[in-house]
């Protein structure tokens, strides 16, 4: 074994070798740094996984994502503004334009079409939006992934771009700071008609939009679980009309209790 004192003559065998060492010394910083930076990027990776069915949430960039079947559609509950439909990949956003730019399910027929942020009602400070999927009932192909999600706001509706930026102002991306993807599986809530997730946006990412703004929702699906069957459909929640009515009964209780104090 070489010792420090007979590296003192600064031999060149011995200088190889501390050249070596330092060689190695910096190959291995090298790679640890490297190893370093790659775990800061899956960690900060995000992947909400949904398929466990109920209770299954996660949150992405503020948003919440949750598993949810109390949604039906058609009804007065939720109100439906976009319907994309391919196989494997499919992507759109809502629009009033009959000749929409990806695969929306083009207007008319009320299902795909132009939001105003006026025509949104907030429930507990948040904004909701249910998903209802329909995919193959059978195994892994029941399952669907969200792969792509951003909201934008613009004074125009009507679009057909096929570039995303130019839609609007961005106002939510999944995908901002990393890659990140949503997880579905049909078969926990299975049937047309019926929510698979709901989404839940804060309020205060919409600070300062005004209510005749559009407000349009650009998603993707099957890059990581592929699309098949029906359509994937998003609407907007509206509050529970019991909430209405617990309002309408407080504005009475409170007025028939000044006129009470005014006899
Ligand atoms: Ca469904
Ligand atoms: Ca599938
Ligand atoms: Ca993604
Ligand atoms: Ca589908």
């Amino acid at each position: 074994m070489q010792s420090e004192t007979d590296c003192r003559d600064g031999r060149g065998a011995c200088r190889l070798r501390k050249t070596i060492r330092s060689r190695a010394f910096w190959v291995c910083l090298c790679m640890a740094a490297a190893a370093i930076s790659l775990g800061e990027r899956s960690a900060s990776a995000t992947m909400v996984d949904l398929t466990p069915g109920e209770g299954s949430s996660g949150t992405v960039n503020g948003a919440l994502f949750e598993f949810d079947d109390q949604q039906p559609f058609g009804t007065g509950k939720v109100q439906s503004f976009l319907r994309i439909r391919a196989s494997r990949n499919e992507e759109g956003y809502n629009t009033d334009n009959p000749d929409p730019a990806f695969d929306e399910v083009p207007p008319p027929g009320g299902f795909t079409r132009d939001l105003r942020f006026g025509d949104l009602m907030q429930t507990a400070g948040s904004f909701l939006f249910a998903l209802d999927i329909n995919e193959p009932a059978g195994e892994r192909q029941s399952l669907l992934s969200l792969d792509a999600l951003q909201i934008y706001i613009s004074d125009t509706g009507g679009q057909n771009t096929s570039v995303l930026s130019d839609l609007g102002t961005l106002i939510y991306d999944l995908d901002a700071g990393s890659d990140s993807v949503v997880i579905l599986d049909f078969n926990n809530a299975p049937g047309s008609g019926v929510s698979d997730m709901l989404l839940t946006l804060p309020a205060s990412v919409f600070a300062g939009v005004s209510p005749d703004d559009y407000v349009i929702l650009y998603s993707r699906f099957g890059d990581t679980e592929r699309s098949g069957a029906g359509f994937e459909e998003w609407a907007h929640v509206v509050p529970e009309p019991a909430s209405f009515s617990l309002i309408i009964a407080g504005l009475v209780g409170f007025s028939l209790l000044r006129r009470a104090r005014r006899d």
